[in-house]
């Protein structure tokens, strides 16, 4: 998305994207057949209410910078001291990037203390995901950043450690914002792709040139990474998402690319096949042309197919992306129009000119068994053919199969800038709490009190928390998918690394259940095999490690 002078490049490249408006008016047209989506019965819960705590909580940070940052703002949620409570890492562009550790009472108000260190304390960051790189149980942290990324090794207790020369990570020198990570085949290390936006000039500003990205493949070694292979074309990416497209156990890359800066680019889905070359899927194989500013890729299974449905932020128009082509033939329609999330212009405020959507995430905030969805808005900078008063979207699962955005009843409606953000269980109480980034204003956190108030918390629903575990390496089995059973209905969830804008999570996977107060769990793991189904008791945190016979409680500290 273009700064203020960015912007002016538009209307030259206009013309360029002619063939692309067809394209996307054909998957549009397509879409109107097609009507499955999250046909679950029941649900309907009512309207969440968040509660602004961020002063209380301790939260004081600001991501800022001049244009080269108005793109990023990303934050990792994830347990950096393994008391099951979820951790946040927040970007900070020219400002150092800052570690909050949790310490809120559970069921109580949030509450978070800056953990300061040289390692963690990094400027120029635009985003960052965790993972566990080296299979130790700690969750390890790619820090994206412009001029240079950094890899942190989880050492436990919240403190980290640099390792892009041990474990062989070039940090490089571009304008890093997109990531994800999976593993193939029996490789001890992930493989790492590394989305580069536009090229930075030497003063470390932006050019208006797109960069083409990395991808990180383990050397002979095991533990220590080869030079990354370059993905090119590159069209500007700005969010990456290795997962399970075709249903098949075969995890390819989707990359969202920003037009305003491509020309003759598009979106990409990389065929990613161990021990071969990465090679795009092409028109051949039933790929259909995306042209939009994409900015940031969520995925869930809408349709119950155990299928992934992709949801693709962009400005103006949004698309929700389902298969329509078989295994092998990534051919998808956009029904984002159909289910009312195109999220065009903004839900509230007045202002009728087009939105910037940034960060997409599917959660269940009212436990009520239908998925919710989260998107970000705010303006790139001061670009005046777009929305200057641009608040997040907050779209509640119908039971129709549509969506309803409530953000103003929900009490989240801010008029800064939205970048990255996470909806995460913070008080662990069962309800999702949200925190968000800002481009040059404080980032917020909110507590979800259900239908209660901050004194009164009140649930909306059952839920589970599930974490997955399996022997090294990769030891929170990013891959699997969780089925879910309950109420009548299954629910799945394939674990990523990557996707949303410049943001990741680790740790609880949410499932709300609406009524139900028991559920069965099954994981298909990483490696295509599949265990049992586990009785499980509602409103609990659940971890299925693999070869168990049965699932383990987990239960959250008193204090
Ligand atoms: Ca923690
Ligand atoms: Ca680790
Ligand atoms: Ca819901
Ligand atoms: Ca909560």
């Amino acid at each position: 998305m273009p700064s203020r002078f960015r912007a002016r490049l538009i209307g030259r490249r206009r013309f360029a994207l002619a063939i692309g408006v067809v394209a996307v008016v054909a998957i549009v047209a397509a879409a109107g057949g097609y009507a499955f989506l999250q046909s679950q019965s029941g649900g309907g819960g009512g309207t969440p209410h968040f509660v602004d705590e961020t002063s209380a909580a301790g939260i004081d940070h600001v991501y800022d910078g001049a244009a080269t940052y108005s793109t990023g703002g990303g934050l990792a949620v994830f347990d950096c001291n393994g008391d099951g409570k979820p951790d946040i890492y927040m970007a900070g562009g020219t400002n150092p990037a800052v570690l909050y550790r949790n310490d809120s009472t559970v069921g109580g108000a949030l509450r978070f203390t800056a953990i300061h260190d040289a390692a963690t304390d990094l400027t120029g960051v635009t985003g960052a995901y965790p993972l566990d790189v080296d299979g130790d149980g700690n969750p390890d942290l790619m820090v994206l950043r412009a001029g240079g990324n950094a890899i942190l090794r989880g050492l436990g207790d919240c403190r980290f450690e640099q390792e892009n020369d041990q474990w062989g990570v070039e940090a490089g020198s571009g304008l890093s914002i997109a990531f994800s990570a999976t593993w193939e085949g029996s490789n001890r290390f992930p493989t790492l792709a590394v989305g580069h936006n536009l090229k930075l000039k030497s003063n470390g500003t932006v050019s208006l040139d797109c960069d083409t990205s990395w991808l990180f493949r383990p050397d002979a070694s095991g533990t220590h990474y080869a030079a990354p292979s370059t993905l090119e074309p590159g069209y500007c990416s700005l969010s990456m998402l290795f997962s399970d497209w075709s249903g098949t156990g075969e995890r390819d890359l989707r990359v969202a690319n920003d037009r305003n800066y491509y020309i003759g680019g598009q979106d990409q889905l990389w065929k990613i096949v161990p021990g071969q070359a990465p090679s795009l899927y092409t028109a051949a194989d039933g790929w259909m042309p995306v042209q939009i500013e994409g900015m940031g890729i969520s995925s869930y299974d809408l349709s119950g197919t155990g299928r992934p449905d992709y949801f693709l932020t962009s400005q103006a128009d949004d698309k929700l992306q389902v298969l329509t082509g078989g295994p092998g033939h990534p051919t998808y329609a956009d029904v984002a129009l159909d289910r009312g999330v195109t999220a065009a212009r903004p839900a509230v405020g007045g202002d009728t000119l087009p939105s910037t959507s940034w960060h997409p995430e599917f959660q269940d905030v009212n436990n009520d068994g239908l998925v919710d969805l989260l998107i970000t808005k705010g303006n790139p900078t001061i670009v005046p053919e777009y929305a200057t008063k641009d608040p997040s979207d907050l779209f509640l699962g119908q039971p129709d199969g549509t969506f309803v955005d409530v953000a103003e009843a929900a009490g989240i409606v801010d008029y800064d800038r939205g970048r990255g953000a996470a909806l995460a269980d913070f008080n662990l109480d069962g309800q999702l709490d949200l925190v968000e980034i800002f481009y040059q204003a404080p980032a917020k956190v909110w507590r979800n009190v259900g239908s209660g108030s901050a004194a009164s918390p009140a649930p909306m629903g059952h839920w589970l928390g599930v974490r997955l575990s399996e022997a090294a390496p990769n030891t929170d089995a990013i891959g699997a998918w969780i089925e879910v059973q309950a109420g009548g209905r299954t629910f799945r969830r394939e674990l990523n690394v990557g996707g949303g804008h410049a943001s990741g999570e680790l740790g609880w996977t949410h499932f709300g259940i609406g009524s139900a107060t028991t559920a069965q769990i099954r994981v298909k793991w990483p490696d295509g095999t599949r265990g049992s189904w586990m009785p499980v008791t509602a409103d609990s945190f659940v971890v299925v490690t693999k070869g168990a016979a049965s699932s383990s409680t987990w239960q959250p500290p008193s204090s």
